[in-house]
């Protein structure tokens, strides 16, 4: 079954991708266009009434959250490896950085992209950074603490969850945020140079 992915480059529908090609899944993307406003048109709402992306079929209707879609194609894909198991000690840590990266690194970091790189420079807001700049502090050591000298965020071994934080803290590192942090730097670079991270992120 071909899988339709519904997104914008760059967005966190690329999280998703990034992870497709992680399992070497069969997908297709359909590419909408933020400047024309297709993602708020009646044919992407029917699929994510937020007007937002990603959207995605695996094969019940359509799916939404980028975290949620990561996590069950861990679960589809479960030959990969790619989620520890339900017995591992590393369950729990694996939920609290999927679920820490979506609540916590996503609000803080994607604004901070925003104003510090993303909006033309007229519309960016330094008080939109300065707001969000103790909480990336305490995050960058949270982080920090739990990567210790190991590769992965969780366990010993690639998973969704280097996915899901890593696509934060990709965009942490294009904004300079990650200076300072060496650890964090390092984890990054690995991810930035896995196969799969560059097929969807080619520049
Ligand atoms: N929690 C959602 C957030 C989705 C989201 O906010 N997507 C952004 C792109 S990264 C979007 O579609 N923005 C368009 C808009 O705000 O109109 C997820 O992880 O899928």
């Amino acid at each position: 079954m071909t899988i339709h992915l519904h997104g914008v480059p760059g967005s966190r529908s690329s999280r998703v991708q990034w992870f497709l090609e992680e399992v070497g899944a069969t997908y297709d993307v359909h590419t909408l266009d933020f400047m024309k406003g297709e993602h708020k048109g009646a044919a992407h709402l029917a699929l994510q009434p937020h007007g937002l992306v990603p959207a995605i079929d695996l094969g019940q209707g359509p799916m939404i959250e980028s975290a949620a879609i990561v996590m069950a194609l861990a679960d589809q894909h479960a030959d990969k490896g790619m989620a520890p198991a339900l017995t591992s000690p590393d369950r729990a840590r694996y939920y609290e950085a999927i679920v820490y990266a979506v609540s916590t690194l996503d609000e803080t970091i994607i604004p901070m992209y925003f104003h510090k790189k993303l909006l033309p420079e007229g519309k960016r807001d330094p008080k939109v950074v300065e707001a969000k700049e103790p909480t990336w502090k305490t995050a960058a050591g949270f982080l920090e603490k739990r990567l210790g000298d190991r590769q992965f965020i969780v366990g010993d071994k690639f998973t969704a969850a280097d996915v899901v934080v890593g696509y934060d803290l990709c965009l942490a590192m294009q904004i300079g945020l990650l200076e300072g942090h060496p650890k964090l730097k390092a984890y990054t670079e690995r991810m930035i140079g896995r196969p799969a991270f560059r097929k969807v992120f080619p520049g």
